[in-house]
Formats: C-alpha cells, structure tokens, sequence
C-alpha cells in the first residue's frame, strides 16, 4: 500500500486551548482541516513507528468522519495498530483508560465536551499522551507551531473501516481493533468501589436518577449502574447517544439540568441525581434538597475517598485548579497531605499525578478524578458518591452539612458572560490587570479589605515549567476572593469567568441563599471590572 503525500496550507487559527482543539463544525469541515490538525500532531510526536494509537470520541455529529480521516493518517504515519470504540464511542476518562491500560503511544479523543453538537455545533480534537492525559503545554505550542508550517500530510487509499464490527481489521500496514467501548473502563471501577456495597444500597431501595444527556456516557450508565449494580431499568434517562444529543445542551449544570434539580427538590423524588457531559468527564451531584457545588464534592470527596476499596489507604495530596474554592485545602491540612493549585485544564494535574504526589484533582467545573486515569471522570465521582452513601448509610445533604460542620462552608459560585466581543473582554481584563499592583490593602463595601492581588502563575513543581497569566485572583483579608479570568474552550467571541467565594467558619452560618452570600463580593468586583458597564449585559448568561 503506497503512502499518498497530499499538498496543504496551513490555517492560522489551529491553536489548542483549555482542552485541545474546539471550533464549529463548519471550520472543521474546511479542506484538510482536520488533516492538517492531526499530521501537525503526528509530527510533533517521536517514535510513532509500529506504535498503538487509542481513536475515540463523544459521538457528536462529525465524530465518524473525523475517526476514518484519522485512521488513514495514523496508518500512513506508521503507527502500528489503532484501538477504536465501537460507533467510533469512548468517554475521554474510558479513552484515557484504554491508552494507559495498552501501553500506547497516545491518543485522539474526539470532542467538544459539554457544548452542543450537530451541523451548527461545535467539534473537538485533543491529543492525550502515554500518561493518558491531555498534552501538556509543550506538545501543544509544539502542534501549533507545526500547523503553522505544514505543507503537506500523508495519507491512504483505503476504503471507510466498519465502526461496529469488534474485532482487526487492516488498514495498510496497520492493524484497527475495534473495541467495546465499556469492558475495560468498567472493569477499572470494579476495582476501586466495593460494587457489594452499592448493590446493596439500591437493593435497600434508594432511587438515584442518572442523566446522560443523549451523549458518551448513556452505554456507560446502563452498563454499570442498571446491569452491574443492579438499579432499576429507568435509572438511567436520556441513555442512547445522538449526534445532536438530541438538540440539547450536555453540560451537566443546574440550566441543563433544572428538570431533574427541581425532582430532586421534592419529597417524592429520588433520593440522588447525578449527570454527565458530552464526553463523560464532568459531574453534576444533587442529593434530595441539596445540590453540591463541584468544589465542596471534591473537598468531600477527598475526606471520604478512604471508606472505597481504591483509596482505603488514604491519599497522597489534592490538586484543585486555581479557580475553584478552597473547600479542599482544608481538607487537605486536616489530613496532613499536600495540596496543590494549578491553572485551569486537566493537563497540569497530569505531573502531580504521574509523581505521586496527589490522588484526586478536581476543578469547580464539575470535574473530579483521581490518579485511575488522567483525566476528570464523571462516573467515577458518581460511583464514589454512592460509595460513601453505601458505607456511611446518611443522605447527600447530611453528609454536605456534616462536612461544614467540621471545615466550615465556602460559599461559591460562578458568573459566566459568553460571547462577549473579544476586544471588550481583553480590554477589560487588560485594564483590570493594571490596577492590581495598587490594590492591596484597599477597603470595599463591607469592610472587606484586599490582602492581595496578582496574575496566577504556575510553577510545576515535577517538571520546572511555568504557566504565566492564567487568571486574575483578587483575595480578601478574612479568606473571601474574586477570580476573573477568559474561556478557553468557548468558540464563539470571548466568554468571561467571574469566581466568587466567601468563607465561614464551622461554627458560621451555613444556611444563607448563596448568590446573596456573595452579592457584596459580586458589586466588588462590578467596581473593579465594570463587566456589566463594558459589556452592555445586565446579567450573568449562566451562573453556576
Ligand atoms: C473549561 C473549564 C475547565 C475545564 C475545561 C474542559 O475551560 O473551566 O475547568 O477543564 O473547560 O472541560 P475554560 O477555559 O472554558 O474555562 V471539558 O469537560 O470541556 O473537557
Ligand atoms: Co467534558
């Protein structure tokens, strides 16, 4: 079989964000868009040569045609074998699970996570490494800097690979084993969750409502929670995966997902609901009466993760991203382990974890995961939930209260403003750097006064590099802080995150509406960033 070198230009715009490679489907479908993304990939890679390539995505519109374009090119490159899901399916922690468990090279895990799919939605590629995580900065800007150049890509004459037939199939000299999507990702549980304990839960007669979102996780779901655990047929919803997700919005939040918050805010509800996004990273958790914000589920994740099997001996430290609130870090004092804040993206846990030094990671976007893989797993915070449900025999609110009993409560939310004009929001995060170098020590409403004010940058403690600019954090004497910071995944005009977080103590109160916990905080920070003035906005497009 001859390999085929076909001419290409390069696109200017081929630069990886948060979490890979993300634009409208449109920009994708350009000539040699796709090619040219993953040739630049492939030449940024050493050592391809007779080595396994792990092929997989969400399943959104695109996903079939981006895997056979990605086969060829694989196989025109060298790479020796290509493990596919079955439908062209894999959950990015069940892909990250597949490259570490095989011994691959790496991985291309096709996706736009939780934004919406279909002819006018959005499209993703990420490369994740050996590790099983995401690439981290190096190979990124290494990408880009290939795609600026490239001026042709290999390929193959072949015909389309059959997507759902299990089994080898060749392509060149490469060989396509197309696998079950679930098997092994499933198996991996089964050794961290004592799956007696949960049987026994639902056996006992606790209800859990399971939102797949017509996306990645609905096999995965029916699987392990119907078939393995043994929770009545229905507790799994929106299961089967469509291209569209069925027109919606798969990002498990409390807009997506009000139907099943406003069930489980009724005595005669279930008495959990959980969800996932588009790829089967994220987690959304609400117990009857009380939702959980993804940062105290991390920090009560972490104070528990030692009742499951996986982690009975404890863990080695807590990661959290920059961002999301320090509910874990006391967790982490308490326990006497290491806690790390790192920038926004599941790539810089990927060091900490390969060293040993943390265990579970978790960002305030709904993503919790531990060092089982190296990306967040939605299914994995749910079974750890029900884990600890099964062990500790409390309902989710209790066990929330409980926790704020011991550490105290950091109220937070989210103010996100998307699709803001791009030269608006950099003007605005421009303007508001400048004015950090005189703020400390400045008193706001409330007394509440400045005691620093900085540009997060990372330092990785493993490999030396440093991550400048990766967000605007203005803290308060008595624990309060403001973060501000742009999108890196949004594909439309820029999207401006606004973090707030107050904290009270123990023996604080813990029963205020959270958005007016953090009103004072909120006028603050329109003082400091005139983002309501600027933009024209009256309020927040989603609030987290
Ligand atoms: C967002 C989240 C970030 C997350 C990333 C990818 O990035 O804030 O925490 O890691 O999405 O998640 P940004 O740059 O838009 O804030 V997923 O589920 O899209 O893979
Ligand atoms: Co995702």
């Amino acid at each position: 079989m001859t390999v085929k070198t076909i001419k290409t230009t390069p696109y200017s715009d081929q630069k990886p964000g948060t979490s890979g490679l993300r634009k409208r489907v449109s920009v994708f479908r350009q000539p040699n868009y796709v090619e040219n993304f993953i040739q630049s990939i492939f030449d940024s890679l050493e050592g391809v040569e007779g080595r396994t390539l792990v092929i997989g995505g969400d399943g959104r519109f695109y996903n079939d045609v981006a895997i056979q374009k990605a086969i060829r090119i694989a196989a025109a490159n060298g790479f020796g074998r290509a493990l596919v899901g079955r439908g062209g399916l894999l959950s990015t922690p069940a892909a990250s699970h597949l490259i570490r468990h095989n011994r691959a090279l790496g991985g291309l895990v096709l996706s736009a996570s939780h934004n919406p799919g279909g002819p006018e939605g959005d499209f993703g590629i990420k490369y994740n490494v050996g590790n099983g995580g995401p690439a981290p900065e190096k190979i990124t800007e290494a990408v880009f800097a290939r795609s600026q150049a490239i001026d042709s890509y290999k390929t193959l004459d072949t015909p389309d690979i059959d997507l759902h037939s299990l089994g080898a199939q060749q392509v060149g000299a490469m060989v396509v084993e197309v696998v079950d999507p679930v098997a092994d990702y499933a198996a991996l549980m089964q050794t961290l969750f004592d799956f007696d304990a949960i049987r026994g839960l639902f056996a006992s007669g606790f209800r859990m409502t399971f939102d797949a979102m017509h996306a990645v996780t609905g096999p995965y779901a029916h699987a392990i929670f119907e078939d393995l655990l043994g929770a009545p047929r229905g507790t799994v919803v929106n299961g089967v995966p469509s291209p569209t997700f069925n027109d919606g919005h798969p990002d498990p939040n409390l807009v997506y997902c009000k139907e099943m918050h406003d069930l489980l805010m009724t005595p005669e509800g279930p008495d959990f609901g959980a969800a996932s996004d588009g790829d089967g990273d994220r987690n959304l958790i609400i117990g009857r009466n009380r939702f959980v914000t993804p940062s105290d589920s991390l920090a009560i994740l972490a104070a528990n993760a030692h009742l499951a099997p996986g982690y009975k001996d404890g863990i080695a430290g807590i990661a959290r991203s920059m961002p999301t609130s320090a509910a874990a870090d006391r967790v982490a004092e308490k326990l006497g382990v290491e806690l790390h804040e790192t920038p926004t993206g599941w790539k810089f846990f990927g060091n900490l974890l390969d060293a040993g030094r943390v265990t579970i990671c978790g960002e305030e976007s709904a993503g919790t995961g531990s060092n089982h893989v190296r990306e967040k797993d939605g299914l994995w915070a749910v079974l750890l939930w029900l884990n600890i449900l099964a062990v500790r025999r409390q309902g989710v609110d209790e066990i929330v209260r409980d926790h704020w009993r011991t550490y105290g409560r950091n109220y937070y939310t989210r103010h996100d403003y998307e699709e803001v004009e791009t030269e608006v929001a950099n003007r605005l995060v421009e303007d508001l750097r400048a004015r950090l170098p005189a703020l400390p020590g400045s008193v706001f409403e409330d007394d509440m006064q400045v005691a620093y004010a900085d540009d997060f940058a990372y330092h990785d403690p493993v490999d030396g590099s440093s991550s400048a600019r990766q967000g605007i954090r203005i803290g308060f004497v008595d624990g309060s802080r403001i973060v501000l910071r742009l999108s890196g995944t949004g594909t439309v005009g820029a999207t401006l995150r606004l973090y707030l977080e107050r904290y009270e103590a123990a023996d604080g109160r813990h029963d205020l509406d959270t958005q007016l916990a953090l009103g004072s905080l909120v006028e603050i920070a329109e003082t400091l960033a005139g983002i309501r003035a600027r933009t024209g906005r009256d309020a927040p497009s989603v609030i987290t």
